[in-house]
C-alpha cells in the first residue's frame, strides 16, 4: 500500500513536470520548450512566434535572431510601453537568458516575429525555424500552429489576441 502512494506519487510529479504535449528543442545549454504560433488571417504579412528558452548551463547566453523558410525576416521583439500605448519594438543587442533561468516569450510580453511571410499559418501545421544563439549555435525548432485567440500551446483559444497586433506597425 505504501509502496503504491510512492509509485503513484512518482507518477503525479513526474506528469506535472512534463505535461505531454511539450516539445522542447536542446543545443548546448540552451532549452527550448514549446515553441507555438498562431493561425495567420488572410493578407497578414506577419506572424508571432512564443516559447520557453532555459540556459541549464552556468554562463549567460543570448539569442542573437534566427530564420524561417516561410519568412523573408526573423526578428526578436519586445513589448514597451509608450505614451500609455503598448507597442512592439525590434530587438537588435539580443535577448539575454541569465544562467539557471528561463525567458518567456508570451503573448503580451517578448516574442519571436515572422516578418514578410510567404504564406499564412495553417491550424495543426508546424512552421519549421532556426534559432542563433551566441554560444549554444543554431537550434532546430518546430512551431505549432494554434487558433488566432490562442494565449498557450495546445489551448483552444477563445480569449483575446495580442491587443492590436493585426494592426500593429512596425517601427523599421
Ligand atoms: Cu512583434
Amino acid at each position: 500500500m505504501h509502496r503504491l502512494a510512492i509509485f503513484f506519487a512518482v507518477l503525479l510529479a513526474a506528469a506535472l513536470a512534463q505535461p505531454a504535449c511539450a516539445v522542447d528543442f536542446v543545443a548546448g545549454n540552451v532549452k527550448v520548450s514549446a515553441p507555438w504560433t498562431r493561425v495567420t488571417p488572410k493578407g497578414a504579412t506577419v506572424g508571432a512566434g512564443y516559447m520557453s528558452i532555459t540556459n541549464t548551463g552556468g554562463a549567460p547566453d543570448r539569442l542573437l535572431g534566427g530564420a524561417a523558410e516561410v519568412a523573408s525576416d526573423f526578428e526578436i521583439h519586445e513589448m514597451r510601453m509608450d505614451n500609455g500605448v503598448m507597442r512592439m519594438r525590434q530587438i537588435t543587442n539580443g535577448l539575454e537568458i541569465k544562467p539557471g533561468q528561463s525567458v518567456e516569450l508570451k503573448p503580451g510580453s517578448s516574442h519571436l516575429m515572422f516578418v514578410g511571410l510567404k504564406k499564412p499559418f495553417v491550424q495543426g501545421e508546424h512552421v519549421k525555424a532556426t534559432l542563433t544563439f551566441e554560444k549554444a549555435g543554431k537550434v532546430e525548432v518546430d512551431f505549432s500552429v494554434e487558433s488566432i485567440g490562442a494565449q498557450r500551446p495546445g489551448s483552444t483559444g477563445g480569449g483575446p489576441g495580442m491587443p492590436g497586433m493585426g494592426g500593429m506597425k512596425h517601427g523599421h
